[in-house]
C-alpha cells in the first residue's frame, strides 16, 4: 500500500529532476508520480534516491489527494483529472518556477523575465550576455532547458529566466525587476482553449514586474491593467522607449547604435534586440556593454541557422520553429530574395490554424511536407510534395534546388511525432544536407 507523501513530485522529466533534487536537498523525501510507464531517467533517479517512492504509468489519485504540496511539471495540464482533483481538496499545486521563487524571495527583485510565443531563447541568451558584458554575476535559464532550481546558487546577481505560458500557470510569487512579453501568436492550442487564455497565461508576468516591457507593433502584448511600463518597437520612440530612427537604434533621443553593425538579421531579430536592451537597462547595463553584445551575437542553433552551401544552394536549419508565427517570420525575412525558396514543413501541430501560413507560402516555389500534421500545410499549397521521412524531403529538395535557391527547413511544428526535440530534428537535417554530394 502507498504511504503517505507530504510533497509529490509530478512528472520525470528535467524539472521534475531538478525538483526531486532540491527538495531532498531540503530534507523532504517526496514521491515521484509519471503517467508514463518507463519515463526517461526513470533508473538514474531510482539509482541515485534508492529510499524514494516512485509511482509510474498512471498518477495515483488517493496518494494525490492527500499531499501537502504537489509540484507539477509544465508538460503536464493542470486540468488533468487527479490533479484537478487534489486542487478540489484545497491541495496546493505549484510548479518548480515557484519553488525557485520561495528559495530567493529574500534577494528582492533580480530577476529579468521573458516570455512570448517566438525569440523568448533568443532573448534570453542575449540579455544573459548583456548583463555579464556588463560586469554582473548571472544565471541564464527557465524554458531555455536548464531548469530554474538548477540555477540557485552563490555569487548571482542576476537571474534571467526564459518562461513558458506553461510555467507561468504555476508561479505566483516570483520578483522581477522586469520582463517582456515579445509577441503572441498561436501555439499550444492543444493546451488552451483559445488564443486569449493562453495570452493571459503569459501576460500574468507582468504582474510578477516591477517594470513591464511590451511589444508596440503587437497590442496584444500590452499589459492587462495599468502598470509601470516601457515599449520596443521597429518604429520611432517616443519619451525613454526602445526603437529605430533612420536605420539606427534609439533609446528615447539617446542613439545606441548603427543597425549595420548588429549581427543578427531580419527585422524580427531587430526586435528581439530592443526587447533585450530594454531588459538590460532596467539591470543598470551601460549601452556601451549592450552594443557590444549585439555586434558580436550571431544567433543560436536550429533558428535560421545557415548550415551549408552545396552546389551554390543555400540550406538554413530553422528547426526551431515550432509554431506557425516562427514560419511566417522567417518566410517574411525571405521575403527580398530573389532566387527560388523551397520549405521543408510538417510535424505535431499542436492543434494550430495553419491557414496564416497560405500568404507567406506564396514566396515559397516549392512546398515538401512530413510528419504528422504534414497532410494540412500540404493542402495550402498546390503541387504540395507529401514525403515520409526527413531524408526524402532533404533528396527531393536537392532534386529541386538550383545554384542560387535557398532551401529552408521551418516546420511550423512541434517536432515530438518524428523526433525527441527540436535539436534532434535540426541536427538530422544538418547531418543528410552535410552528406548530400556536390557536382
Ligand atoms: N510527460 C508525460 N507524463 C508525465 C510527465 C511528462 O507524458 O507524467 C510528457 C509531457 O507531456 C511532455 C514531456 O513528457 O511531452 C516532457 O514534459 P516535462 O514537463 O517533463 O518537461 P521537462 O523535461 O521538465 O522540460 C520542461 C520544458 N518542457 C515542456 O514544457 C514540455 C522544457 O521546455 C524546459 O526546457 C524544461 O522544462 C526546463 O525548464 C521545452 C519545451 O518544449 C523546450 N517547452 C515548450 C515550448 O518552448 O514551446 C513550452
Ligand atoms: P522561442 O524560445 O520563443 O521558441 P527562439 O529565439 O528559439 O524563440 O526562436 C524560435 C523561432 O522563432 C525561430 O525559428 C526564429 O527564427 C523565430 N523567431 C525568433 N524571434 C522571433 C520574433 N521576434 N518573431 C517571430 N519569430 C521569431
Amino acid at each position: 500500500m502507498m504511504s503517505r507523501c507530504s510533497h509529490i513530485v509530478l512528472g520525470l522529466g528535467a524539472t521534475g529532476l531538478s525538483v526531486v533534487r532540491y527538495l531532498v536537498a531540503q530534507g523532504y523525501a517526496p514521491m515521484v508520480m509519471d503517467s508514463r510507464r518507463n519515463p526517461p531517467g526513470a533508473e538514474a533517479l531510482k539509482n541515485e534516491f534508492p529510499d524514494l517512492e516512485f509511482c509510474f504509468g498512471g498518477f495515483d489519485c488517493r496518494g494525490l489527494v492527500q499531499a501537502e504540496q504537489i509540484i507539477i511539471s509544465p508538460g503536464i495540464p493542470m486540468d488533468t483529472p487527479e490533479v484537478r482533483a487534489a486542487l478540489d481538496m484545497g491541495i496546493e499545486v505549484i510548479g518548480d518556477v515557484e519553488l525557485f521563487a520561495r528559495a530567493i524571495a529574500d534577494k528582492g527583485p533580480c530577476v529579468l523575465a521573458i516570455t512570448g510565443s517566438n525569440g523568448k531563447s533568443t532573448v534570453t541568451t542575449l540579455v544573459g550576455e548583456m548583463l555579464k558584458a556588463g560586469g554582473k554575476q548571472v544565471a541564464i535559464g527557465g524554458n531555455i532547458g536548464v531548469p530554474a532550481l538548477e540555477l540557485l546558487g552563490e555569487n548571482v546577481s542576476h537571474y534571467v529566466l526564459e518562461l513558458s505560458s506553461f510555467q507561468l500557470e504555476t508561479t505566483h510569487s516570483l520578483k522581477c525587476l522586469a520582463s517582456t512579453c515579445l509577441n503572441i501568436s498561436e501555439d499550444h492550442m492543444d493546451r488552451y482553449s483559445d488564443l486569449e487564455a493562453y495570452r493571459q497565461a503569459k501576460l500574468r508576468l507582468y504582474e510578477l514586474s516591477r517594470l513591464a516591457i511590451f511589444n508596440r507593433d503587437d497590442p496584444q502584448t500590452q499589459p492587462m491593467s495599468p502598470m509601470n511600463n516601457n515599449s520596443f518597437g521597429l518604429g520611432n520612440p517616443e519619451g525613454d522607449e526602445w526603437g529605430i530612427t533612420d536605420g539606427k537604434i534609439f533609446h528615447g533621443s539617446s542613439e545606441i547604435m548603427n543597425l549595420l553593425d548588429v549581427a543578427l538579421l531580419g527585422s524580427h531579430n531587430h526586435a528581439n534586440l530592443l526587447a533585450a536592451m530594454a531588459l538590460a537597462d532596467a539591470a543598470g547595463v551601460d549601452k556601451e556593454a549592450m552594443a557590444r553584445v549585439a555586434r558580436e551575437f550571431k544567433g543560436l542553433p536550429h533558428r535560421c541557422e545557415l548550415v551549408a552551401v552545396k552546389n551554390g544552394a543555400t540550406w538554413i536549419n530553422d528547426s526551431k520553429a515550432t509554431n506557425v508565427g516562427a514560419t511566417v517570420a522567417a518566410l517574411e525575412g525571405l521575403s527580398d530574395y530573389l532566387g527560388d525558396v523551397i520549405l521543408i514543413a510538417g510535424g505535431d501541430g499542436k492543434g494550430a490554424d495553419f491557414r496564416p501560413l497560405a500568404n507567406v507560402l506564396g514566396s515559397v516555389t516549392h512546398l515538401i511536407t512530413l510528419g504528422r500534421d504534414g497532410d494540412k500545410i500540404a493542402a495550402l499549397k498546390e503541387g504540395a510534395i507529401k514525403v515520409g521521412s526527413m531524408a526524402e524531403a532533404v533528396n527531393k529538395a536537392a532534386e529541386l534546388a538550383s545554384s542560387g535557391d535557398i532551401v529552408m527547413l521551418s516546420p511550423a511544428c512541434a517536432s515530438l511525432d518524428m523526433y525527441s526535440n527540436f535539436m534532434a530534428r535540426g541536427d538530422d537535417f544538418r547531418h543528410l544536407v552535410e552528406a548530400l554530394d556536390e557536382q
